[in-house]
């Protein structure tokens, strides 16, 4: 198939962003809606593409009965636990054989290296956290593993760059590692930008190749696999204060820009290839520009982070990524 085709595909299907988180899979309990979800499946597997599940355990994107008593109180420890493996144990052996690899937990924990927790801000608490306590990473791997037992089971999360954070998820892992649990890989989502940032509160500043290194250094030295698994980079620069005027348009996403952009691209892909025998996967977050979740935010600021432009041909950070 050409890249055109491929596109003209997807784009006819859904995104595959959202459609196996909980929220969109059992919106009310126990009804499980796997149609959206189907679609892109089967997609892939006719076109022989490699699927990666996501998300089984997260703080977000839930349904507001999963922490419900369903009398305005909190659900009790005991039925969380059991819905948690209901979910688990339905979704993983329904895509059994056609997903190779799950993200089971997603952003488990916090810039400082702490486990996210139920004391937070609404939209950046865990639940999961607050009601089981930490133990609930652990039980997610092994539900996953009981119900499909070839599937490779991941832990996944953002700014891996940052020191503090990547130790966090070195002691999680070794933890769950030590006491047997089955975890397989770690997803570095990797959503980037054009350059780190010079505000040293700012978490990008941190975003220098030699912190990744790290990270894979880190934590492959577990025997883990690393996975590149929300690739895209962003035009804007963190800490920077951008208005209506200075949201980048196709007008002033120039030529010397994409070329930053491309080169910027290199350099990421210059250090997984060096860590090739570690890195088992790099998957982006989206295909063209004219579909991203960073142009989905912030009225009006569109982004162009992806590899196809928006009419979907290659940009010149495609050939950066594929030549070498
Ligand atoms: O791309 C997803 C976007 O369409 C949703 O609005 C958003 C809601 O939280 O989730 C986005 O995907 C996120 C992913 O599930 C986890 N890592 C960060 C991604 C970008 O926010």
């Amino acid at each position: 198939m050409t890249h055109a085709a491929l596109l003209k595909a997807h784009f006819n299907s859904v995104t595959a962003e959202n459609e196996m988180k909980f929220e969109s899979l059992q919106r009310t309990e126990n009804n499980f809606t796997y149609d959206a979800a189907d679609r892109i499946v089967n997609f892939a597997v006719e076109n022989n593409m490699k699927i990666r599940g996501h998300a089984l355990v997260w703080h977000s994107q839930n349904p507001s009965w999963l922490f419900s008593n369903g009398a305005g109180g909190t659900v009790s420890r005991d039925v969380l636990q059991s819905r948690m493996r209901n979910h688990i144990s339905n979704v993983v052996r329904h895509f059994r054989g056609k997903v190779y690899a799950w993200d089971v937990v997603n952003e488990a924990i916090m810039e400082d290296g702490s486990y996210r927790s139920g004391s937070l801000a609404d939209g950046q608490r865990s639940r999961w956290h607050e009601i089981l306590g930490e133990g609930y990473i652990a039980q997610a791997f092994r539900y996953a593993h009981e119900a499909d037992p070839d599937a490779k089971l991941f832990y996944n999360d953002f700014y891996n760059y940052i020191p503090a954070k990547q130790q966090g998820i070195y002691n999680m892992l070794k933890g769950l590692l030590d006491q047997g649990v089955p975890v397989h890989g770690v997803g570095l989502q990797a959503h980037f930008n054009i350059e780190p940032s010079t505000v040293s509160t700012n978490q990008a500043y941190y975003q220098h190749v030699a912190n990744l290194e790290e990270a894979i250094k880190l934590y492959s030295s577990l025997g883990l696999e690393v996975q590149v698994t929300e690739l895209d980079v962003s035009l804007y620069i963190p800490g920077v204060t951008y208005n209506a005027s200075t949201f980048y348009t196709a007008a002033t996403f120039t030529d010397e820009l994409k070329a930053k952009q491309a080169a910027r691209y290199r350099e990421f892909f210059e250090l997984f290839r060096r860590y090739r025998s570690a890195i088992t996967g790099v998957t982006f977050w989206g295909i063209a520009d004219d579909n991203t979740w960073l142009s989905e935010f912030s009225s009006g600021r569109k982004d162009f982070p992806l590899l196809f432009d928006d009419d979907h041909n290659p940009k010149p950070a495609f050939d950066a990524v594929m030549d070498f």
